[in-house]
């Protein structure tokens, strides 16, 4: 056979690629003008973009949606979890890697990582750039997701990202550039590894409880408890805040000032929604650090939930899923000591 050939032949375990859009699906009719067309590429063509891809698998790719991320929901969430869950439970796929626009895939990651119940890989991808861009990522992101889901040692982790040769769990990875193609950091615990071209490494494994080991499962689940973000600000009032929970929020995460401060005024709006049993967590705007419990406010008498490491968005997942177990804040705190 000649050399090509067989570096393109099946080989390895079996992985399912499931794709569920984002930039790396998406063309653009002028490369030099803004403006993308959603859900243009599907998973047969992201595979065909890549070079010798086949040669590091037994690769099975799936359509699941064609969207930008920004509409993902939690309808698709959980429809999302059971497919996965589904795939995995079968004794011939060996790993999954999931595509997903970059824009909120930490988010799908880390609720992945918490109702996931299998220790085979799931690698999530995307790109920053479109595919039809000069130096687009998609294909190389790709190509490195299929080498860390079909790496023998992959197993185990939990969720892992792959994007720009590095490899992230899904608790520390953070979108925080909106255009460059290093947009992903781990500020706190740091990464899960490297991956160049399709050459990968583990750094370390996971400290914290997830997939099999995670509590949380939304089998048989057909929606998620409502928690929304409400981002603090100099002047800020009360509204917002009386807002959500008027409309029925079971949780609110505060995107605090500093270590998850926030004005006189809305701690009066917090405190009056704690008292209707609405559980309040406090995170922080800045993008780093840790909002630790009774620091700059005094959790204990305000009845308030410390997010710790979590930034907001990563917050309002693991309370929506607290909150399906309990509404007791000394209960969702624990859950925010330990995952
Ligand atoms: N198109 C955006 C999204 O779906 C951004 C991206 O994928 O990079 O999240």
């Amino acid at each position: 056979m000649p050399a090509a050939a067989a570096a393109d032949a099946p080989a390895g375990p079996k992985i399912v690629i499931l794709a569920t859009g984002g930039t790396i699906a998406e063309t653009q009719a002028d490369p030099m003008k803004a403006g993308c067309k959603t859900g243009a590429l599907r998973v047969e063509d992201l595979i065909r973009a890549v070079p010798r891809i086949r040669g590091r698998a037994d690769l099975t790719g799936e359509q699941f949606s064609n969207i930008a991320s920004r509409n993902m929901d939690d309808r698709m969430w959980l429809r999302l979890a059971g497919r996965v869950n589904k795939l995995l439970r079968r004794g011939d796929v060996g790993g999954m890697v999931i595509t997903h626009g970059t824009d909120t895939i930490e988010e799908t990651a880390w609720f992945l990582n918490l109702v996931v119940k299998s220790g085979k890989p799931v690698v999530m991808t995307g790109a920053m750039r479109p595919a039809t861009a000069v130096g687009a990522d998609g294909p190389a992101n790709l190509f490195n997701a299929v080498a860390v889901a079909a790496h023998p040692d992959a197993g185990g982790r939990g969720v892992l990202v792959t994007l720009n040769d590095e490899i992230h769990f899904a608790r520390e990875i953070e979108k925080r550039d909106s255009t460059q193609p290093d947009a992903f950091k781990s500020p706190n615990r740091g990464l899960a590894g490297a991956a160049r071209a399709g050459a990968v490494r583990f750094f370390g494994r996971p400290a914290t409880p997830h997939t099999g080991a995670s509590e949380f499962s939304v089998e048989g689940a057909r929606s998620l408890p409502r928690v929304e973000i409400v981002y603090s600000h100099a002047n800020m009032g009360r509204d917002f805040i009386d807002c959500a929970v008027e409309k029925g929020a079971a949780g609110i995460v505060l995107a605090g000032v500093g270590a998850g401060n926030v004005s006189d005024r809305a701690l009066a709006a917090l405190s009056d929604a704690i008292r209707k049993g609405v559980a309040v967590v406090r995170s922080s705007r800045t993008g780093g650090g840790i909002v630790m419990r009774n620091s700059e406010m005094d959790d204990e008498k305000t009845g308030t939930i410390a997010a710790m490491e979590f930034n907001p968005q990563k917050a309002r997942v693991l309370l929506m899923l607290a909150l399906m177990k309990t509404s007791d804040p000394k209960a969702i705190q624990e859950a925010f000591l330990k995952y």
